[in-house]
């Protein structure tokens, strides 16, 4: 297939590139971190979403392949910004289903944030819920170890998904992340404002920060701050910044 030839040389042509888009705290709007989304610019389709070059990634065995060359450009971007900006950044990572059954991954990430001298505390790492639910037992594992080593977790797209209870308590993790479909009409949906309170109070009463994605008006962030959220992300807030635009972002926000 010359679609996964083109993936696999993709990182060495020059077409990869990282994002950031920030995450602020809900009670002050402070900066908290940034998350890494990873672009695809081909050089004949254009511009391909994550959604399908992650899943032609992993039906091809490139994905642990991908994943290193993004851990290492994050990794990079970080060290980067505090050397030439003096800005000690946190971001977080997505990784995908087949990243968190990978016994190796916790040590290739120590490895790399060593190889830049980076704290673990300064790369979050962000899982879907259905990522974890399709090997629940393993991803357990490779969570703990990852928080072990003093990376913080999030469950992503929560509520899409089919985690129980049960299971959610034993994960290692210590934000859930609730899906963007129940916020983006928060301030007309009367049924999703009765999710994301719930769900708010469930990850509270869990110990867990909960952040909301795709919080694109006023209104929306509003209602979330007086719900409790801790924090926010969405175009409202900023949309995700190529890595030469941050630094720019940063000092023009109030
Ligand atoms: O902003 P956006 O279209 O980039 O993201 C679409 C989806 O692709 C999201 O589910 C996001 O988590 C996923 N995604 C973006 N970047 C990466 C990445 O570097 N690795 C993995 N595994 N998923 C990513
Ligand atoms: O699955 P994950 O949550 O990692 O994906 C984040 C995706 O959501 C990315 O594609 C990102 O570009 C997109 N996104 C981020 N903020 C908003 C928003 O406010 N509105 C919408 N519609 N999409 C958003
Ligand atoms: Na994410
Ligand atoms: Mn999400």
């Amino acid at each position: 297939m010359t679609l996964v030839r083109d993936l696999q040389l993709a990182a060495e042509r020059g077409q990869l590139s990282m994002v950031y888009q920030p995450k602020i705290a809900a009670a002050d709007g402070a900066l908290v971190e940034l998350e890494a989304l990873m672009r695809w610019q081909h050089p004949e389709f254009g511009f391909i979403p994550p959604d399908e070059f992650i899943t032609l990634a992993e039906s091809a065995g490139l994905m642990s392949q991908l994943t290193g060359w993004m851990l290492t450009t994050v990794c990079r971007q970080l060290a980067a910004w505090e050397a030439e900006e003096g800005l000690c950044l946190a971001v977080a990572v997505n990784l995908s289903a087949q990243d968190v059954i990978d016994p190796a991954l916790p040590q290739q990430l120590a490895q790399v944030l060593a190889t830049h001298g980076l704290e673990p505390a300064r790369l979050g790492l962000e899982v879907t819920e259905s990522a974890i639910m399709s090997d629940p037992e393993t991803s357990r594992r490779v969570l703990a170890d990852l928080s072990q080593r003093g990376a913080s977790t999030a469950i992503d797209d929560f509520g899409t998904g089919y985690s129980s209870l049960a299971q959610l308590k034993r994960l290692a993790v210590r934000q859930l992340k609730i899906d963007k479909s129940f916020i983006l009409k928060l301030e007309q949906q009367s049924d999703d404002r009765i999710i994301v309170h719930s769900t708010i109070e469930l990850g509270h009463n869990l110990g867990l920060e909960v952040v909301a994605e795709g919080v694109e008006t006023e209104a929306a962030r509003a209602l979330l701050v007086e719900l409790g959220c801790d924090y926010l992300q969405g175009y409202g807030i900023s949309r995700p910044l190529p890595a030469a635009a941050v630094v720019g972002w940063i000092a023009a926000y109030p």
